[in-house]
């Protein structure tokens, strides 16, 4: 019967209720990447690294709801159309048929280049918008940045109060192996401790007495490589009360895991409180330092004046030199 007879261009009989699967998989795809869109950016976004601990944080989580939202229905895809050949394109026993041959379909090309095309394109505009508004995002900008924060200057150096558009600047130090911290606005003092105010714009000033490391505030979402020889601006505004992770984010040698330290966010009058103790405290240390600079040359430490300051020696005037086989 000619009914029966495969027709010329299909050589092999379809099997029954494939000519709906782009159909059944098209409506899955909208349903379960909805769905997974919205629990990833909604439901889970708000937990997302580094949480909201300051402008730069938040923005970083806010880029992760948005990057994750947007993945989403594409592993939805890929994976319910592999999961779906399994279970209805497998090989039925005793089928020793050939499957139909392709001959390209301009339809989906045409729909997976203009897809995936102006998700790339979105993302890069998106990306680079992030980068710029919240001032480099927590990134390390080097020494010339070109983003600052809005309404923030550079008018002293020297001095600070809360609630001014002076910015306020703390330098982070990477040494082998531990982070110390400059407040130039507070007599210059170095620590150990890095407090900052809540709702205050910082620009971390961070460099390196030795190798590379990489200045990490992981809640804050701020993170920028400390070079030798180099100051690299980072900007970012803490704004909630709390501590938060330090850590080395580059491999500087065996005691590299050890660069771990607990910052604080605190209110406005306890870290003037701490700023005033600190460098009363600190202010014999204080007065042996090098005098508050961008950079350092840890070649050239007076040693033998900081020896002498402290009465350890009558020599003085000599500069430590690495190469030296006595110290002065
Ligand atoms: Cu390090």
């Amino acid at each position: 019967m000619a009914a029966d007879a495969p027709s010329a261009n299909t050589a092999q009989p379809v099997p029954s209720g494939r000519k709906n699967d782009a159909k059944v998989l098209l409506i899955l795809w909208i349903v379960l990447g909805t769905a997974g869109a919205l629990i990833v950016g909604l439901v889970w976004g708000p937990h997302m690294p580094p949480g909201r601990m300051s402008t730069s944080a938040e923005g970083q989580q806010f880029d992760y709801q948005v990057l994750g939202a947007i993945a989403t229905p594409v592993v939805v895809g890929v994976l319910l159309y592999f999961g779906y050949a399994l279970v209805f394109w497998r090989r039925k026993p005793g089928d020793d048929t050939d499957a139909l041959p392709l001959h390209g379909n301009v339809k989906v090309q045409a729909t997976w280049i203009i897809g995936t095309a102006t998700i790339v394109m979105f993302l890069a505009a998106f990306g680079t918008y992030e980068l710029v508004a919240p001032a480099g995002a927590g990134g390390g900008e080097g020494p010339q940045p070109i983003w600052k924060p809005v309404g923030t200057t550079t008018s002293s150096l020297t001095s600070w109060t809360p609630g001014t558009s002076n910015i306020l600047q703390v330098q982070v130090i990477g040494q082998q192996w531990a982070w110390t911290f400059r407040y130039p606005q507070f007599g210059g003092f170095e620590t150990t401790q890095l407090v900052l105010p809540v709702n205050e714009p910082v620009q971390f000033n961070v460099t390196s007495l030795d190798v590379i490391h990489d200045f990490w505030a992981i809640q804050l979402g701020v993170k920028a490589d400390a070079n030798p020889g180099l100051n690299n601006v980072a900007y970012t505004t803490p704004q909630q009360i709390g501590s938060f992770e330090v850590r080395c984010d580059e491999l500087c040698g065996i005691w590299h895991g050890s660069m771990y330290t607990t910052g604080q966010v605190v209110s406005d009058a306890n870290f003037m409180a701490w700023t005033k103790k600190t460098a009363v405290q600190l202010a014999d240390v204080t007065k042996l330092l090098p005098p508050y600079a961008l950079t350092y040359d840890p070649t050239t430490i007076p040693a033998g004046k900081i020896m002498q300051d402290l009465g350890l020696t009558s020599a003085g005037g000599g500069y430590y030199n690495p190469a030296d086989p006595v110290q002065p």
